[in-house]
């Protein structure tokens, strides 16, 4: 039904040709003669940008029109990657800008590489909110997301002698997917201080006055969904000084030098995205971006609810507000700041409205990421906003008091403040506290937040608050356009692509597993992937890799809970094991290719260690005459989402490796399975689920469980600790001096050796290694290898993002979906 809703296509390849290089005529003044790659990267993009247009200002009257409720995800990441080969799969106009870009002397391959990543966003976080915006749009919601137009996005990472380094990543030179909205702009104060008064009926009033102000101008970026007429817009706000007159006086009292100071300082606020990934560091900068981006968005949502003229007790009726992680708290505060500040509403009411609006999402239970921010800096900032966060607290220490007259102590636990010194505002308690919902991103993780950092919240609100919502990944992304051949190769079986509007329709290949010639195309398609991103790797790092080898592929950030130094121990015990082998015992060996990909936080040595020691073992083993085709290992720099685009569909492992309890969810996991590769993992986040629905036999799990850890971690620290002794012979190799100067290692050896092992990679590397030779011994036999892969991709509906947009519709925010109307 849906198809008669598909957008107005492009009725030919010379109408799109004509609209193409119109633009690189006349919006780009150039001239066709000098017409390079760049140019018809820009061209193609402006053509399909115009189509989109059209979809995305029809969506909006639309739902203006309708007038029923909408969704707003509030993000300070959406890692977006590239936006024309989405947007022309989406308006399924693809095979008319191939062959017209065909006629004009390009390959469509090279023209979509053309585009700048947007990298806005770290990774899990960041790519989950990317792939719901496009579920959003696919299944006609009306949603919005909101977030910050960074002019530097993730750090690019260059390795230069085996070390990271990062250089800064400039991409809006030129950006055809933003409309800056120079007209649509808000003023956000900082800083001052607050007055209390009673007016004439006696009623007391609060305001905020004096401080600065800086100005939010909205970019809007079309974010169309895939064969809909749906368009929806993604609003991310740039900072600049506001041009009030101050700014002029100072100007013409000659103070040249201030005034373009306090414009660099109004624009700092979106300057660049913070590249810590799971680690909180209180900066006041960041603070100001949250406040930034959460004043600016609300303001703009009730710009627009109040256009209804509604009451007040209809906002959470029109408007669900998501909260991606604690970076957005502070628009609870904010809400009631409007509400009774400036509304002129009461607390309880306003209370009331702004709890049934919000949803919040954790996305990790490690404690060094779950936010706090000083009373002192929030005092000096927002002071209104820390004077409610106060009443909050307050009001709900005192519904604790009552409720559990017995159980004081707990009133120091659940206190959004911190009684430290100084003392600390807890974001995700607040968070919690001012949500109808709390969700956890995977099974496991849903269960571990109710056990661990909520457990005292459940007993006050009881366990319906708590829900899990499985992540999920857009297919559209992540198997057609990672995976056009595979894509095909499922549709010819399935009678069309439909399976990319409902992924459970993968299930019906299951009866295609015994198909000769399905079997055939599959494997091949793996191997033409393979040669592709050997090919990658030959022209990146110079290596030659043999894609017959099993490509044993690890793309993720750098983080010790994440465990990459498990996999690169467990290499070297293989190379170790190479050479202390026979030639004859080498010939019954399964060659490998083990590669890594992933960027480290700057300041986060220990990560960088990881990375210099894969590089270094690379450098040694990859030259290695006695191992030749038998191991290579790459670090693949610079990892993103363009690039993961190339390195998913090529894998036949990858690790999903981290300590039980510690990785929320993953999201790569499943890019992986779709793809048709296999996993190691431990039991841990959504590797979890992904057993449950492709089946024990079809992934290789090892490792201790979470249940386990904690009394693991302390038998470390009191009782006696003894290291497995085959990692034991890895550190010897590394101390000898094999992978170049040893000291530079000890740091990550010591922390297993003598620090406790927090991470456990000593207790799980044994079965790691163990199951690693099971994966050889698996791989040897290719025709059940093959079949594995093939069920696996069968059973990977559950995992699309479409279902887990439905789960957060229906179980959190009650909005349904809004049919686009029929264009033209
Ligand atoms: C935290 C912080 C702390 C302050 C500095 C900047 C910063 C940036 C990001 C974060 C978020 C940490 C939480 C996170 O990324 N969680 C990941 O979420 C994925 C999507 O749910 C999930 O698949 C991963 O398992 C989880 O680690």
């Amino acid at each position: 039904a849906w198809k008669k809703y598909a957008p107005k296509p492009f009725t030919s390849t010379e109408e799109f040709e004509k609209a193409a290089v119109s633009h690189i005529e006349t919006t780009l003044a150039r001239s066709l003669y000098n017409c390079d790659e760049f140019a018809a990267y820009a061209g193609t993009s402006l053509a399909f940008r115009d189509r989109l247009v059209i979809d995305w200002n029809a969506t909006q009257q639309n739902q203006t029109f309708a007038d029923q409720k909408r969704v707003y995800y509030l993000s300070l990441e959406f890692l977006m990657g590239r936006a024309l080969d989405n947007a022309m799969l989406n308006v399924q106009q693809k095979e008319v800008a191939t062959k017209g870009l065909a006629d004009l002397g390009f390959r469509i391959e090279d023209v979509i590489s053309q585009e700048h990543d947007a990298a806005l966003g770290n990774g899990g976080l960041g790519r989950l909110a990317a792939c719901f915006l496009d579920s959003l749009a696919s299944l006609n919601y009306p949603a919005w997301g909101y977030g910050l137009r960074y002019r530097y996005g993730i750090f690019k990472q260059e390795i230069i002698d085996g070390y990271q380094m990062e250089v800064p990543d400039y991409w809006l030179d030129f950006n055809p997917w933003e409309f800056p909205r120079h007209d649509v702009t808000v003023d956000i104060q900082f800083y001052g201080h607050v007055n209390k008064w009673q007016d004439e009926d006696g009623k007391q009033q609060t305001s905020w006055e004096g401080g600065e102000i800086v100005e939010a101008v909205a970019y809007d970026v079309p974010v169309p969904g895939y064969a809909t007429g749906t368009t929806n817009n993604l609003r991310l706000w740039g900072s600049k000084a506001a041009s009030g007159e101050f700014d002029f006086q100072k100007f013409n009292r000659g103070e040249y030098e201030s005034s373009v100071a306090d414009q660099q300082r109004a624009e700092t606020i979106s300057a660049v995205l913070y590249p810590n990934d799971n680690l909180e560091r209180g900066k006041e900068l960041r603070l100001k971006q949250q406040y930034f981006w959460c004043a600016a968005s609300l303001y703009d949502i009730v710009r627009r609810f109040k256009k209804t003229k509604r009451a007040w007790k209809d906002f959470p009726n029109q408007v669900a507000i998501q909260l991606n992680d604690t970076h957005p708290t502070l628009a609870i505060p904010e809400l009631m700041r409007i509400l009774i500040d400036l509304e002129g509403l009461e607390w309880d009411e306003a209370w009331q409205i702004t709890q049934s609006t919000f949803g919040y999402t954790n996305h990790t239970v490690l404690p060094e990421a779950l936010e706090k921010w000083s009373v002192p800096l929030m005092q000096h900032l927002l002071p209104r906003h820390l004077q409610i966060i106060f009443d909050i607290n307050l009001i709900f220490l005192q519904f604790v008091e009552r409720s559990f007259p017995k159980e004081r102590e707990m009133l120091g636990r659940v206190s959004i403040i911190e009684e430290s010194n100084p003392k600390m505002v807890r974001m995700a308690y607040l968070a919690l506290i001012g949500s109808h919902k709390v969700n956890g991103v995977a099974e496991l993780h849903s269960d571990l937040i109710k056990t661990t950092i909520f457990k005292d919240f459940v007993k006050i609100y009881g366990p319906d608050k708590f829900t899990n919502v499985t992540n999920g990944i857009t297919p559209r992304r992540w198997l057609h356009q990672a995976n056009p051949r595979l894509s095909e190769l499922i549709a010819s079986k399935l009678g069309g692509f439909d399976f990319l509007k409902d992924l459970t329709m993968l299930h019906k290949l299951e009866s295609f597993v015994d198909d000769k010639e399905f079997r055939k195309e599959f494997a091949e398609i793996k191997y033409a992937n393979k040669v592709r991103l050997a090919k990658y790797i030959k022209d990146t790092n110079g290596v030659t890799v043999d894609p017959k080898a099993l490509f044993d592929i690890q793309v993720k950030r750098i983080h010790e809970y994440k465990r990459q130094q498990l996999n690169i121990f467990g290499v070297i015990k293989r190379y170790l094991d190479i050479k202390a082998m026979s030639a004859d015992e080498r010939k019954k060996l399964a060659p490998r290719v083990n590669i890594f990909g992933g960027k480290a936080a700057p300041g986060y040595w220990m990560a960088k260690t990881v990375i210099h020691l894969i590089c270094e073992v690379g450098r040694i083993v990859n030259a290695d005459p006695d191992v030749g085709d038998l191991l290579k290992v790459i670090f693949l720099e610079d990892y993103n989402v363009s690039k993961a685009e190339i390195i998913v569909p090529a894998s036949d492992i990858s690790e999903h490796i981290s300590t039980a309890g510690t990785e929320a969810s993953g999201t790569s996991n499943m890019k992986f399975v779709l793809n048709g590769g296999l996993i190691i993992g431990t039991c841990d986040g959504a590797n979890i689920e992904i057993t449950r629905e492709v089946g024990e036999n079809n992934i290789f799990l090892f490792g201790n469980l979470a249940e386990d850890v904690d009394e693991l971690r302390h038998a470390h620290l009191y009782g006696t600790y003894e290291l497995e002794p085959s990692l034991s012979h890895v550190f010897d190799a590394i101390r000898s001096g094999m992978f170049g100067d040893a000291g530079a290692f000890s740091a990550l050896v010591n922390g297993i050796v003598d620090h406790g092992d927090y991470y456990l990679v000593s207790d799980d590397f044994a079965s790691y290694c163990k199951t690693h030779e099971m994966i050889d011994e698996a791989y040897r036999n290719q025709e059940e290898w093959i079949t594995k892969c093939i069920t696996s991709v069968a059973r990977m509906g559950f995992f699309s993002s479409d279902r887990c947009i439905d789960e957060y519709a229906e179980s959190i925010w009650n909005v349904e979906p809004l049919a686009p109307k029929q264009n033209g």
